[in-house]
């Protein structure tokens, strides 16, 4: 084998193989807030990484100081009395998929998955489970969509406190525990 067929078969092999990396300016974060009974807010967070490895393996970094709620000194609080971002800076999510099945998406195509992953926030692990679409918009592009919300309760992250704080400081008359998380991810590779 010459070397020019040698090199294009190497470039082949790599490109296939390249990791995926998430597009921050074409993805979003959102989460919802409901305070006093009926007042529904929508809150986003403005930095988080992911990637997909060449082993299936992704992970989603979110940098819990980059909460975004609109009005400043709430986001302050928020990273102070909830997320004590001085000792829990990031959120992880980790989720194994089957790389083949990324590989058999044809342009265009869209399918559903189920979603078992980690949730690493505030100190504590959970499992969540959540369906999405996994679109492969072009060659080097896939979108990740969440086709329902995933719900997060405070109380199984060790939150509840922190949401106390908040409602106190605030003066609210309640704030829900229970928190929709939204998302939408672009990768390229
Ligand atoms: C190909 C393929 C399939 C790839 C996969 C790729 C991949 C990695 C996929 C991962 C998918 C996946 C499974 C993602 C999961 C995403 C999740 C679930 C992320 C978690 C995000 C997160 C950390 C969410 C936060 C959760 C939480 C508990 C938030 C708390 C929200 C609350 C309770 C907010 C309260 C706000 C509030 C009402 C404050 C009161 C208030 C204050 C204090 C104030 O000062 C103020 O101003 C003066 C107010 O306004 C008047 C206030 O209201």
């Amino acid at each position: 084998m010459n070397k020019f067929i040698a090199s294009v078969l190497l470039l082949i092999s790599v490109q296939c193989q390249a990791a995926w990396q998430l597009n921050s300016d074409h993805s979003i974060l959102s989460f919802m807030s409901t305070k006093n009974g009926d007042i529904m807010e929508v809150h986003e967070f403005d930095r988080f990484t992911a990637s997909i490895d060449t082993q299936g393996k992704a992970k989603l970094d979110i940098d819990l100081s980059s909460v975004n709620t609109g009005i400043e000194v709430r986001d302050k609080r928020m990273r102070d009395l909830l997320f004590n971002t001085t000792e829990f800076s990031k959120a992880t999510i980790i989720v194994d998929i089957n790389n083949t099945y990324i590989d058999g998406l044809k342009i265009g195509q869209t399918q559903e998955l189920d979603l078992d992953a980690e949730l690493q926030l505030h100190g504590q692990t959970d499992t969540i489970n959540t369906p999405v679409s996994v679109t492969r918009t072009a060659k080097d592009k896939l979108l990740v969509v969440n086709l329902l919300p995933v719900i997060i309760d405070a109380d199984d992250y060790e939150l509840l406190s922190g949401v106390a704080k908040l409602q106190e400081i605030a003066g609210l008359k309640s704030i829900s525990g229970k928190v929709p998380v939204n998302f939408i991810l672009s990768f390229t590779r």
